[in-house]
């Protein structure tokens, strides 16, 4: 079958990288099926997609900011017409369900429309001067030309979360998708092309880390980078980005703890950690891979929940009778294995699962069969490190404290759940639990674009996706306008 060629988009030319090279895209559910070809970017074509930026930069900064909404409140329509389509598409990149991709594309246009009403806010504030005749305001800047370097899980969800927030604020962008799922971004920034994104607004450079991306982050005229990934890569990019004092704002993992107290409805609980664990193909930064039960409900839970990830059905994403797809790449796989391995070696008992799929509908991808461990403890390595894939690991408890201990004993924080009828405990875990997101009676999994989106310890840096982004996308500039015709010195005219 032959696939279609993609290119780069720089100062709204489609280019191939400046060396020719490609790389395949291949559907993971089935490597027979080539879903495009794109190019192997290096840094002469991340130095033309800066230039671009920096270009368009000069105008773009003026163009006023309700404006710049209006284009992406046009892109969330156009998105809503062709959210079938481009569900279909990722599905067939990345693997994960129609569901979820119909889900992935509808987070997008959520942002857009989110966003789009930003443009008429982007407050500042203003403040009384200390002295007389002077007026004093702080008001929001783009902080110019932003790099994004986005994962493969949500490849259209999370280049939205940080472009639309970078545009409406007056940056401009360059782009650099997960090599895995170009195309579910190129969609995305075709359709704000579509919208009347002007040239150079937005530059998309497709190709690996090592060499586009480590481009990007060095880059000296890139201002801000926005990355969301693994934390060991994130770390780096954190160091790079350091050395041309650049702001930075890191995404990475997590090790999601769901607690599950004896009050609870445990069908419900039970549905909760299902989706949690293996919605995705357990390949979220936000999945639950620690759940930790009360005593009482252990073996109850653990009998169902473990009947039940049997009875997943596995397969290709596009058959809409299938629940978990398969893992992105190889190297997934390889990685669940691994902790497979792990695991069994530190003594966890391996309930189900453990093994890849090659047979039936797994036969041409890279499927991992849902797989649960019992019996682990907290310091084991399958309780502390993030898997990436459909693995989790189930821990008991006697009290909450002790939940709330083992929860917390991590190096990460992203996302927390409990559930629990006790409204008491509920409002402790709030407080308690150490992390960016807490669920009560929800899995892990689940966050909505305009609430914070982001985590404390090994997650982040400190910054916010969501409510926090235009915090990240603008810097603070102070005005003072003295209008009293005269000189006055703070801090010595108005002391006594
Ligand atoms: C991620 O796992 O990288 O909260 C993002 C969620 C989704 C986003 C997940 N809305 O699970």
């Amino acid at each position: 079958m032959s696939h279609l060629k993609y290119h780069n988009l720089i100062a709204g030319q489609w280019l191939p990288a400046a060396s020719g090279k490609t790389s395949l895209n291949v559907n993971p559910a089935d490597h027979a099926d080539i879903v495009g070809e794109f190019p192997s970017s290096g840094a002469e074509d991340v130095n033309r997609a800066v230039e671009a930026a920096k270009a368009a930069f000069r105008i773009w900064r003026l163009v006023p900011a309700p404006k710049r909404a209006e284009i992406l409140l046009r892109t969330g329509i156009l998105l809503q017409e062709r959210k079938e389509e481009f569900a279909r598409q990722m599905t067939r990149e990345m693997g994960k369900v129609l569901a979820e991709t119909r889900g992935d594309v509808q987070e997008a246009i959520d942002e857009a429309f989110y966003v789009a009403g930003e443009g008429r806010r982007l407050f500042g504030v203003t403040t009384p001067s200390e002295l007389q005749n002077k007026f004093a305001m702080s008001v929001r800047m783009p902080v110019g030309v932003v790099g994004l370097i986005t994962p493969w899980n949500f490849p259209m969800a999370i280049p939205s979360w940080k472009l639309f927030p970078a545009l409406v604020a007056g940056n401009t962008c360059v782009i650099k998708p997960a090599t895995d799922t170009p195309l579910s971004t190129y969609n995305l920034v075709q359709t704000l092309a579509d919208a009347g994104i002007p040239e150079g607004v937005i530059n998309i450079v497709s190709g690996g880390g090592s060499d586009a991306g480590q481009a990007l982050v060095e880059h000296p005229d890139v201002r801000a980078i926005s990355f969301t990934g693994s934390s060991a890569v994130g770390s780096h990019v954190g160091q790079r980005a350091a050395a041309t004092f650049k702001q930075v704002s890191l995404e990475m993992g997590g090790k999601n703890a769901m607690i599950v107290m004896q009050d609870t409805n445990l069908d419900l609980a039970l549905d909760g950690a299902l989706w949690g664990a293996f919605g995705t193909t357990g390949q979220r930064c936000t999945a639950t891979s620690r759940i930790l039960l009360q005593r009482g409900i252990a073996g109850a839970f653990t009998e169902r929940f473990v009947a039940r990830a049997k009875r997943l059905k596995i397969g290709n994403g596009l058959d809409e009778s299938v629940e978990v797809g398969p893992q992105v790449n190889a190297s997934q796989i390889e990685t669940s294995r691994k902790y497979v391995e792990i695991a069994k070696n530190e003594g966890a008992e391996l309930l189900c699962g453990g093994h890849t799929l090659t047979d039936g509908a797994c036969a041409n991808g890279t499927f991992f069969e849902p797989t649960v461990f019992a019996g682990v403890k907290p310091a084991m390595r399958i309780a502390r490190e993030e898997v990436f894939g459909p693995v989790v690991a189930l821990l008991e408890f006697d009290a909450f404290e002790q939940a709330v201990e083992i929860a917390n004993s991590i190096d990460y924080g992203l996302s927390t759940s409990i559930y629990t009828k006790n409204v008491n405990r509920a409002f402790a875990a709030m407080r308690d639990l150490e992390a960016g997101i807490t669920y009560i009676n929800a899995p892990t999994i689940g966050a909505e674009v305009h609430l914070p989106f982001g985590g404390v310890k090994q997650t982040g840096n400190g910054h916010r996706e969501g409510l926090g982004a235009i915090d990240f996308f603008t810097t603070w500039k102070a005005v003072y306008v003295d209008y009293s015709d005269k000189l006055q010195r703070a801090q010595i005219d108005n002391a006594e």
